[in-house]
């Protein structure tokens, strides 16, 4: 049997992180989105509101919250703005490989640098490696005490503004992904730089850029876990990192959703209010029913994840499924609002822009079906 209900503090998070996102965010979002600024003053007052590191655990000085916390804080931000909700749940997304392969002094480094207010992020696409995810070309040679990298990374969130990353290289080509290892780069050492900013068509307040490796060394104290075993830290990150994506989907579509019933409970058309057409009763009970389909999914992730339980197709499902019908949601809503839904101050058309990159990132929504279907499959 499963069934989740949010706890009392689960709805007092909730409370509190949509009184941030309407205090905070939505009055500037289509600003941010407009002129494509990385949203610092936002992230310093998500810091002060405990909302920037909140998956840090309790023993290294963070909150610890569990799986459907982050659930409930990700579908805020989704509701909000998924650009700036990027920028937020960046460090949280870019910690997973030190939470999950850190040794206790790698945690407390990484986590030092989240209590001093600075960011993270999480290198592991590059030009020739995206959905093929084990062919990464950056190496990662070991040279005495120390490894030396050299590679390309690219779409790295949050690059150009992250005092630390994680970083995936072969430490062994001949091995495939069996010889991928990762590893704590700070950003400032010799030979990082931060190449190519990129334009996007939507979630315009993150920072999306590519990142050089020339022969930039790190101290073997820097590879977490052992050699080779970075592919599967990667796909562990990944796992965690499609819930929150699945999550941000089901908070744009419930935006779409709700910006779509105010417009039908507005507007007439002959004389006649939309909300009393079938036609757009009918279709706003299959959109709600939809985005409710899509929580149960990423809740139903979050609850494996917790029990300890394996929950890669879950959060597999919970990612595709959500993102393809915010998609569904957002395409709806500017359809029934017409010349309305369209225009630059419609409350949907930067929700249709955002969305599609969700069906994009944090693996292709074709990949998620790969994976789901070796699940089911075996
Ligand atoms: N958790 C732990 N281990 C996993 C895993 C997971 N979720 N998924 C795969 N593995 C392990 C497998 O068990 C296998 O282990 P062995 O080496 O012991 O056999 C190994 O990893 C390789 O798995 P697999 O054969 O399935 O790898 P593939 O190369 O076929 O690729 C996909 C798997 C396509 C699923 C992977 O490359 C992928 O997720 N690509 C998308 C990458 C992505 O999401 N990029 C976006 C980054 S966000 S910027």
């Amino acid at each position: 049997m499963f069934y989740v209900e949010l706890t009392p503090e689960h709805l007092a998070l909730q409370e509190k992180v949509r009184a941030f996102i309407a205090e905070h965010v939505i009055p500037v979002a289509k600003e941010y989105d407009r002129t494509g600024e990385f949203p610092l003053p936002i992230l310093r007052e998500a810091a002060k509101a405990g909302l920037l590191n909140y998956a840090v655990p309790k023993e290294y000085g963070g909150p610890g919250l569990d799986a459907l916390s982050v659930a409930v804080i990700s579908e805020e931000l989704g509701y909000g703005c998924v650009g700036i909700g990027m920028a937020m749940n960046g460090n949280t997304l870019s910690s997973y490989p030190v939470l999950i392969a850190g040794n206790d002094e790698q945690k407390r480094r990484w986590y030092q640098y989240l209590h001093e207010g600075k960011l993270v992020a999480f290198a592991l696409t590059e030009p020739g490696a995206g959905s093929d995810a084990a062919a990464i070309e950056t190496t990662a040679v070991p040279d005495g005490d120390e490894y030396v990298l050299n590679g390309s990374k690219c779409f790295c969130t949050t690059g150009g503004y992250a005092s630390a990353m994680t970083v995936f290289a072969s430490t062994d080509r001949s091995k495939g992904h069996r010889g991928l290892s990762a590893f704590i780069v700070e950003m400032d050492r010799p030979g990082v730089s931060v190449g190519k900013e990129e334009h996007k068509m939507g979630i315009r307040a993150s920072n999306t850029v590519e990142i050089l490796l020339r022969n930039v060394r790190i101290p073997k104290a820097n590879l977490l876990g052992r050699e080779g075993e970075g592919f599967k830290i990667a796909m562990q990150t990944l796992d965690s990192g499609r819930i929150s994506v699945g999550a941000m989907a089901v908070g744009l579509a419930r935006r779409a959703l709700e910006a779509t019933i105010d417009f039908v409970n507005k507007y007439q058309r002959g004389g006649k209010p939309l909300a009393k057409s079938q036609y757009y009763q009918f279709k706003i009970a299959d959109l709600g029913t939809a985005v409710e389909n899509a929580r149960n999914l990423v809740y139903k992730a979050c609850y494996l994840k917790e029990a300890g339980r394996p929950f890669t197709k879950e959060a597999a499902m919970a990612k595709t499924y959500a993102t393809d019908m915010a998609m569904q949601v957002a395409a709806a809503a500017v359809e029934i609002m017409g010349p309305y839904g369209y225009m630059k101050d419609s409350p949907v058309e930067k929700l249709m822009r955002d969305v599609k990159v969700m069906q994009i990132y944090e693996g292709t929504n074709q990949i998620q079906r790969i994976v789901i279907s070796r699940q089911l499959m075996g």
